[in-house]
């Protein structure tokens, strides 16, 4: 039986057996009181006497069989366990996180750390975000595939490309399925994938990390607004759908989530330019430098983690800012052909600061403005002579996007810190655990 099926009342007085692990331990002298917990996280008191539980020590793993008491003082929903048997499967030795550790310690010991019940908490949203993530798809007709994460190009920038040695050749791992999915819409029509895309951050940010699972969507003949109307619908079924099925873990993290209550279609379209208006005028400004020199946010300008910050400080449901200037993104995107030099793309914000979470739009359809676009990028179109054949053979419109699985739950959990969405995580100072 597991904790949680303990605390019931019509279980009380009856014999019970619990396996788990010493979570908390209080010895007095005739009584000891075990705080087990039990194999997803639930916990329950166990009470017994100081000799049995005398070669107890926190993390060691033990069975537990005894009559079910409902007494109101017992922590964590009322119930305890009056021990008759006591099993001990393992002793542990002396665990090296107490109450109050440091963060470094925390992710050295991640492998451990991971039976704090914060990151319990954590984990168990984040698998209600994949598999509403999922169900949404599956519900909508997008058919799933799976794309290669060793590849021989770079969709995201050169700069974040992690090399390997394939063979006698280089290649990199994946940045993001986008270039495979676009080949697939051509005979699979909607497609998504979920998989590991890579990213060489050497910036350390609360948002970043260099291995986080992408969420990727593509479809031919979508527009931007077919776009944005898929992710704002996809987004706001994971958050009501995560929200009921984990209202008891967010409630442990202390998560109020009356904003996230919100969170519905349609979302707010705001354009560039004026989300470049609205800095400007609150006096925001760019860094320009790699000093860090800054001037006065300009028309042009990417936007920065600050920017994105400020922008969605006060609200409380998510924006898109639509149509950023083709030379801030990359050569996939389209041009709009009503605002030269803009792109027919657009990032989802998360409100309360917590800013980019999806990036999406049309892609170029066209074999000359593409092939033109990755030579502005200093890109070889040699390298991508395959994806250069999709816009050869029956060329349409489409579009796609990518969601940072991290950042969603980042923006669920109202963690600070992305590593704690993820159980081992991968940053420019950490592979390991
Ligand atoms: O670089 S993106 O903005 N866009 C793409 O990769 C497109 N090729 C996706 C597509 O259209 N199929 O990344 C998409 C999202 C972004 O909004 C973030 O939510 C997330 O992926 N992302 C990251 N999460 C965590 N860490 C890092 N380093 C990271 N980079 C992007």
């Amino acid at each position: 039986m597991r904790a949680n099926e303990v605390k019931s009342p019509e279980l009380a007085g009856k014999e019970v057996t619990v396996r788990g692990w010493v979570h908390r331990l209080r010895k007095q002298k005739e009584n000891a009181f075990v705080l087990l917990r039990d194999d997803r996280g639930g916990v329950i008191q166990c009470v017994m006497s100081a000799d049995k539980a005398a070669p107890l020590t926190i993390e060691s793993s033990i069975e537990v069989t005894g009559t079910v008491s409902q007494d109101a003082r017992a922590p964590e929903g009322g119930f305890e366990i009056k021990c008759s048997n006591l099993k001990i499967y393992n002793i542990a030795a002396e665990y090296p996180i107490g109450e109050y550790q440091s963060d470094e310690l925390l992710l050295d010991k991640r492998h451990l750390a991971l039976r704090t019940r914060r990151m319990i908490a954590i984990t168990k949203i984040r698998a209600s975000v994949l598999q509403h993530g999922r169900q949404w798809f599956v519900q909508n007709g997008w058919m799933e595939v799976t794309a290669p994460t060793i590849v021989k190009g770079a969709v995201e920038g050169g700069s974040t490309l992690f090399k390997l040695r394939y063979f006698d050749e280089d290649a990199y791992l994946s940045q993001s399925a986008q270039l495979y999915l676009e080949a697939m819409i051509f005979s699979l029509g909607p497609v998504w994938s979920l998989a590991p895309s890579f990213r060489a951050e050497k910036s350390r940010t609360v948002r970043h990390l260099a291995e986080f699972s992408h969420l990727e969507a593509e479809a031919p003949w979508f527009t931007l607004d077919d776009i944005l109307k898929a992710e704002e619908q996809l987004v706001s079924y994971v958050i009501q759908n995560t929200i009921k099925e984990r209202a008891e873990e967010l409630a442990f993290l202390k998560r109020d989530v009356t904003d996230l209550k919100k969170v519905e279609p349609p979302f707010e379209r705001v354009p560039y330019g004026k989300a470049i208006e609205i800095l400007r005028a609150r006096g925001f400004q760019s860094v320009v430098h790699e000093d860090g020199a800054k001037r006065a946010i300009e028309f042009g300008d990417d936007l920065s983690i600050e920017s994105e910050r400020e922008l969605t400080k006060d609200a409380d449901r998510p924006i898109f800012v639509v149509g950023y200037p083709l030379a801030v993104k990359p050569f996939y995107v389209k041009e709009d052909p009503d605002r030269p030099g803009l792109g027919l793309t657009a990032d989802m914000l998360a409100p309360r600061g917590f800013g980019e979470i999806t990036s999406g739009g049309q892609r170029e359809d066209d074999i000359n403005s593409i092939t033109a676009r990755m030579q502005k990028e200093g890109l070889d179109p040699n390298a991508y002579e395959w994806y250069l054949d999709l816009r050869r053979y029956g060329s349409v419109p489409h579009g796609g996007f990518g969601l940072g699985i991290e950042r969603l739950v980042r923006w669920i959990t109202d963690v600070q810190d992305i590593k704690d969405t993820v159980l081992f995580p991968r940053t420019m100072s950490r592979a390991s655990p």
